[in-house]
């Protein structure tokens, strides 16, 4: 089948080096789950109990992308991309995860076989070292990031990592989301490991204080490997390695002082947390303040050790709320309410207008203009390059309507559209590097199981696992091909 699409110039151009393209993470693609010599992860774990998906379902064949990668990355070739985001699966190199334990030699190859491909296609990796698939051996040993033991095994798999993959990797992301991490596996327990006060969800767990420390020991563990990265020799002219963070941008709901410190709370609480420290050296002091005596303490080594240890500012952004202190007593049990600044969120204005039109899942909404204000704190606050690493949206309906009628996804398009032009308009001032769109496929989208479709290319899951371009694929490569200057 052929899409017709009719695409306007561009508003502006965007460098020659700029790179564009969209990213996956393993878990939520790969399958093969015991293919060469691969460890369990807490996400089979978790996901193969039915009662933590919305379909039942979890990513033990996800889109089959372990088996069909050459077949993937033709596809994307024909997008026209310059650059792919994937992450590598922890348990496939090490099985068990430790630094004691075993490097697995068929992991190793696959994943070299598979980068070689992407560069022989003109397809420049972006590789994530973990993005939530923890081996499951080091939950089991220690409690994962609960336990400081974590640093030294992450830091060892990540020298593994630089040993054998160095020369095939340019861009390296040590961490995908810690706040996403830290909150849905410890607060929430929505998402592996699954922790939670709340002893229905979980039977061990406390969410008002292993949050916390799960954030500290990720942050401790970017920092130790940023330091390995330089220090040992890997961080060669041209090569980079930064950490990615979620940050939605807040805005005031009404003019009141008391929604303008709620908004600076929520942003503090929920991208400073991990910004701060990464950029500037400890948690901020409205952090401190907000989280208050739980927070855990950088000593003055570690100060030293998580400053600027990122070399640009990944960015994964897909919505913008309005934020007001909320109306009633926060209860003891909503602890996630605490952990985005003792704020309540909302979408609707005083007036009754709507912050944005409804997408296919309540959490994202398109707000592009609260993404350019996003863009211009984060470069006044931090003063670095930013690389969109993930951006994308859900139709409404997108989860029900049939193929072929589901590859008309006008809505993905004029999301991507917007939040491009933002960059486009603000290119002079802001150094926004690269963009990365959410997602290449449609997948395994954790909680979600299958029924959140994300992808610029719709899955076939009840035929095989087919790969059909959807409409915004098709326009995204004409508009980012007029987009980018030519070399
Ligand atoms: C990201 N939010 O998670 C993850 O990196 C992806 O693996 C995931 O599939 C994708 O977004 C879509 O969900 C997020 O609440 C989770 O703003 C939550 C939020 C944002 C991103």
């Amino acid at each position: 089948m052929t899409i017709a699409v009719q695409v306007p110039p561009p508003a502006g151009q965007l460098p020659a080096d700029f790179l564009w393209g969209y990213a996956t993470a393993a878990y939520q693609i790969e399958g093969s789950p015991e293919a060469d010599g691969r460890g369990l992860s807490i996400w089979d774990t978790f996901s193969r109990d039915p009662a933590h998906t919305e379909d039942g379902k979890s990513g033990d064949i996800a889109t089959d992308s372990y088996a069909r990668y050459e077949e993937d990355i033709a596809l994307m070739k024909s997008y026209g991309v310059t650059a792919y985001r994937f992450s590598l699966s922890w348990s496939r190199i090490i099985p068990l995860g430790g630094k004691n334990d075993p490097v697995n030699p068929a992991g190793i190859a696959y994943y070299r076989k598979f980068m070689k491909a992407l560069i022989a296609n003109g397809i420049e990796p972006m590789c994530t070292l973990f993005h939530w698939d923890l081996p499951q051996a080091l939950q089991d040993r220690y409690t994962g990031f609960c336990s400081r033991d974590i640093i030294e095994d992450f830091v060892n798999y990540a020298k593994v990592c630089f040993d054998n993959f160095n020369d095939l990797v340019n861009l390296w992301i040590t961490i995908n989301e810690p706040n996403v991490y830290a909150l849905m596996g410890h607060c929430l327990g929505t998402q592996a490991p699954g922790r939670s006060s709340d002893r229905k969800i979980s039977p061990e767990g406390d969410s008002s204080l292993e949050p916390l420390i799960v954030g500290h020991n990720l942050l401790l563990s970017h920092g130790a490997i940023a330091k390995l990265y330089r220090e040992g020799g890997y961080k060669l002219p041209g090569k980079k390695l930064g950490i990615v963070i979620n940050v939605n941008w807040g805005e005031p709901y009404d003019d009141t002082e008391e929604s303008l410190e709620a908004a600076a709370d929520f942003m503090s609480v929920t991208s400073e947390w991990y910004a701060h420290p990464v950029y500037c050296g400890d948690y901020s002091e409205r952090t401190k303040r907000v989280i208050g005596a739980n927070l855990p303490k950088f000593t003055p080594e570690e100060i030293e050790l998580v400053k600027d240890s990122s070399d640009f500012f990944g960015l994964n952004h897909y919505t913008t709320y309005l934020i007001r202190r909320p109306s009633s007593e926060i209860s003891g049990s909503n602890m996630l309410m605490r952990f985005m600044g003792n704020v309540e969120t909302t979408v609707t204005y005083p007036d009754g207008t709507e912050i944005g039109p409804k997408a296919g899942l309540s959490w994202v909404r398109p707000v592009p203009w609260g993404f350019k204000k996003l863009l211009k704190y984060l470069y006044k606050n931090y003063g670095k390059d930013i690389y969109i690493t993930e951006n994308g949206v859900i139709c409404p309906n997108e989860g029900s309507l049939p193929y072929p009628e589901i590859l008309e996804d006008d809505y993905r398009i004029s999301y991507f559209r917007d939040y491009v032009d933002q960059i486009i308009a603000l290119k002079d001032s802001v150094p926004v590097k690269a963009y990365i769109g959410w997602s290449f496929l449609d997948n395994f989208e954790w909680q979600e199981g299958y029924t959140a479709r994300f992808g610029v290319t719709y899955v076939d899951y009840e035929d095989n696992l087919k790969r059909y371009p959807k409409k915004s694929a098709i326009y995204m490569t004409e508009y980012m091909g007029k987009a980018i200057a030519k070399a």
